[in-house]
């Protein structure tokens, strides 16, 4: 395949050209594009340098996938342009995925979507919303979601580098007992603290961020009656977003034949509390899988159950995912 990268030189960017390498994505060519700020930086990949090239519609020449993660106005200038040369886009951006005419793809929970691409770009859905649909789907197909209340634990990397930024220094000057720096990216300081409005408010009192974990979560499944519930909260934790969630079924589904589904889920790691297992951030971190754990009846409703979701935001949350919908792409021959 002839493949661009977009947004290159980014935290999801980066991460796309590694996961690339490591899957052993089919590549004939490959470039790397990014803003005028970061054009002519240099670049490694799969053990050569490659210079960084400004975003230019002229660059998307004879290219067959772009793989683009920029801010949602770079995006809605350029992937169309993209798309227009002949490439097929996998955007990471939020510029695309409501749009009816761009699929929003999980590939474990909804890759026959690809075959529905009729702008020529497949959208890349929410790191919160991505780990939500690979868990809730094999119950899902079992007992029918009818509603989630899910309430996240988001990690600094959420905000790409400059979260990061934030995040080491002030953790390192509070475990050193001096004074914690002001947050430069997060909305407030994230050093033993937890933010509950580190995204902008929408008009219905609910966060940009809570608002996509809504309707991407209804799009991805494939059922916009799916009540969703969401409380997004941002916490000291570096990388991998947790979620606590409580899904209502249509009938009742047995802990046992939930734990048995999710045993069996594509991209899914099982961890069962009875053998002292329980997903953290920690074991996440770098990995393509989602964790699940913590499954147990709602004592309150005959028909919920509760489970833990823990998944790499900037992997299985943004850059994995894009790249296994980009294989699913060539696997299915939708790009030749
Ligand atoms: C965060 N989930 O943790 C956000 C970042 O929809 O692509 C990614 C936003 C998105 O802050």
């Amino acid at each position: 395949m002839n493949v661009a990268v977009v947004g290159a030189t980014g935290a999801v960017g980066d991460l796309i050209r590694k996961v690339l390498a490591e899957r052993n994505f089919p590549i004939k060519s490959i470039k790397f594009l990014a803003s005028e700020k970061s054009a002519g930086k240099s670049v490694e990949f799969a053990g050569k340098q490659y210079t960084v090239e400004p975003i230019r519609a002229e660059a998307f020449a004879g290219v067959q996938i772009v793989l683009s993660s920029t801010p949602g106005s770079v995006s809605k200038e350029y992937s169309p342009i993209a798309a227009k040369a002949g490439a097929i886009v996998v955007d990471n951006s939020s510029a695309w995925r409501m749009d009816p005419d761009c699929p929003l793809v999980v590939p474990e929970v909804n890759a026959d979507q690809l075959h529905h691409i009729k702008k020529g770009i497949v959208a890349n859905p929410n790191c919160v919303a991505i780990p939500l649909c690979v868990a809730l789907k094999p119950l899902h197909d079992l007992a029918q979601v009818r509603r989630i209340v899910v309430a996240t634990y988001q990690s600094s990397s959420g905000k790409g580098a400059k979260g990061l930024l934030d995040f080491n220094a002030q953790l390192s000057a509070w475990a050193a007992g001096k004074p914690v720096p002001a947050p430069t990216a997060h909305r407030a300081q994230l050093a033993g603290n937890v933010i509950t409005l580190d995204w902008t408010l929408d008009p219905n009192g609910f966060t940009e961020e809570e608002n996509k974990v809504i309707n991407e979560t209804q799009k991805i499944l494939g059922d916009a009656t799916i009540g969703v519930s969401p409380t997004c909260v941002r916490v000291p934790v570096k990388v991998a977003h947790s979620e606590a969630i409580t899904v209502e079924f249509a009938r009742p589904l047995s802990v046992a034949d939930a734990k048995a589904a999710l045993a069996n889920a594509p991209g899914v790691v099982f961890m069962d509390e009875t053998k002292g297992e329980f997903p953290q951030p920690l074991h996440a971190e770098g990995s393509d899988h989602t964790f699940v754990g913590r499954v147990r009846q709602d004592p309150s409703n005959p028909n919920a159950l509760c489970l833990w979701v823990v998944a790499d935001n900037l992997r299985k949350g943004a850059a994995s995912n894009a790249v296994q919908c980009a294989e699913e792409l060539v696997k299915r021959g939708i790009v030749k």
